[in-house]
């Protein structure tokens, strides 16, 4: 084992309670308010507002102790609370993975949606509970809520892969996903705009 540079964390158990959605035990826990998603929404009035009224918790996620460290396998899982902005459906700020590595999302509760970018064409995946979605190499990832219930899902990716948020703020994610009478609808993808 004298090749790595970090040594690698001892073998573990670690018990996933899908109904409840919890991991045992829990590494570092994040959460991320309205105010964390700045330049996000494509109504940033609706999302001042937003921020204003009451800045609430849009997602939160919550890994177990495996750190992100070159070839070890961190998980975590991501609630998206229910909700929208202006119409937009609550979702991750969403990401590149700059040195390219591939990842699975497996859909624990609720109904939602991994939406996929790489800089020309767009994929989504419906994401329910039993349901992994693939995310391959180059492809930046976003989820979203297009539920009522919170929207959980597990996800598993290399833990050297990075999190480039700037890359989603510079190319965006090719679509927007709105609510809509028959749930969810999708708008070609424009800057946010006061
Ligand atoms: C996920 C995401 C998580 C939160 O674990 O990091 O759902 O989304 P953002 O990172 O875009 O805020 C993942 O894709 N990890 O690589
Ligand atoms: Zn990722």
């Amino acid at each position: 084992m004298s090749d790595f540079i970090t040594p690698p964390v001892p073998p573990m158990t670690i018990h996933f309670d899908a109904q409840a959605g919890t991991l045992t035990p829990e590494g570092p826990v994040l959460e991320r308010r309205m105010s964390d998603l700045e330049g996000l929404f494509a109504d940033k009035g609706a999302w001042d507002e937003a921020v204003a009224n009451g800045n609430p918790v849009v997602y939160s996620v919550v890994s177990t102790p495996v750190p992100e460290v070159d070839r070890e396998l961190p998980q975590s899982i991501t609630t998206i609370e229910p909700g929208t902005t202006a119409g937009e459906f609550w979702m991750t700020k969403g990401h590149q993975h700059p040195n390219h590595q591939g990842e699975i999302y497996l859909g624990i509760s609720g109904q939602g949606g991994l939406l996929m970018f790489d800089g020309e064409n767009t994929s989504w995946v419906d994401m329910a509970p039993g349901v992994i979605g693939y995310i391959p190499p180059g492809w930046a990832h976003r989820s979203v809520n297009v539920g009522s219930e919170p929207y959980k899902f597990l996800a598993v990716y290399p833990g050297g892969a990075g999190h480039d948020y700037g890359w989603v703020l510079e190319n965006g994610m090719g679509q927007r996903v709105y609510s809509s009478d028959a749930g969810h609808e999708f708008a070609p993808f424009f800057a946010a705009q006061a």
